[in-house]
């Protein structure tokens, strides 16, 4: 394992250097799921395929940018699903973005994920590694320190509700105005890595992107942004959910399945489960 967190320490600073100097311009293709790729998507996608086929414990990697499972090494030990720089468009306004790995043994699917990391690139460029606990890096003179562990309160009191208002069904929009109602604050900038950043290290509350009338299925992808902080979360002593179920009892089909995900602090994730589960 620590070969792989060394490729995405060393993917990070290349990827910081792309982020700071590289063309965010649209590329002229489409991911698997339909997202326009930006030219740095596809850069950042070349360091972690570079940097990952030289650790012979990965036996295959999925990427958010390319359509189909990469063989790497027959007698590998892990499977990489990862986003190379999930949020990319947020670049082009200076805020913050992410790279998100999942790390499975056997099958990309929930119950097989080891171990989960992601890389977040604002003011400071930070690493979590989610194991047997969850543990903060941060990027200092060119090395990840570590910080601290980090773990989730039973309540927090931030908000970050996704996906399209208008389309929600009205027991999902009822519950969020009440979580509003009750003090919470709103925290949501589009990126799904720094959003949920920000919940682990202010100590909890709930971040939501449901299905929705426009996509029953949600918008985030199962192997590469759902699962991985679903580990993280409930590694930190939170939960994640599709509204039902433990995000990482549900089984794959396609490797660019997306889900329903709620992720946060027991209080809140036990509130969306009692509301779904009233409403089911
Ligand atoms: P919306 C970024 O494109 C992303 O995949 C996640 O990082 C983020 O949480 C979500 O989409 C934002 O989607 O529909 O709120 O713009």
């Amino acid at each position: 394992m620590n070969d792989i967190l060394n490729a995405i320490k060393q993917s990070a600073i290349e990827i910081k250097e792309l982020i700071e100097t590289g063309d965010t311009g649209k590329s002229e293709n489409q991911n698997a799921t339909g997202d326009t790729q930006l030219k740095l998507d596809i850069a950042c996608d070349v360091i972690l395929e570079k940097l990952f086929a030289k650790v012979p414990s990965i036996k295959a990697i999925v990427s958010e940018e390319q359509e189909e499972i990469v063989e790497l090494n027959k007698d590998g030990k892990y499977l990489i699903a990862y986003d190379p720089l999930d949020g990319s468009s947020l670049v082009d306004v200076n805020l913050s973005v992410g790279s998100i790995f999942g790390i499975y043994e056997n099958d990309f699917t929930g119950n097989n994920i080891v171990a989960s990391v992601y890389v977040v690139f604002g003011p400071r460029v930070e690493m979590v590694v989610a194991q047997d606990d969850v543990k903060l890096y941060r990027l200092l003179k060119g090395k990840f320190e570590f910080i601290q562990n980090i773990v989730l309160k039973e309540k927090g009191n931030l908000n970050a509700p996704g996906s399209t208002q208008n389309c929600w069904a009205p027991h999902h929009k009822a519950m969020i105005d009440d979580i509003f109602n009750d003090g919470y604050r709103l925290r949501y900038s589009g990126g799904m890595v720094p959003d949920l950043h920000q919940i682990l290290l202010k100590g909890g509350g709930l971040f939501s992107y449901p299905g929705t009338s426009d996509k029953p299925k949600g918008k985030l992808r199962q192997l590469f942004e759902v699962f991985p902080f679903a580990y993280t979360y409930e590694k930190a002593g939170g939960q994640a959910s599709d509204g039902f179920k433990r995000l990482l009892e549900i089984k794959t089909s396609h490797i660019h399945d997306t889900s329903p995900c709620f992720f946060g602090s027991n209080s809140e994730i036990n509130r969306v489960l009692k509301v779904y589960k009233e409403h089911a």
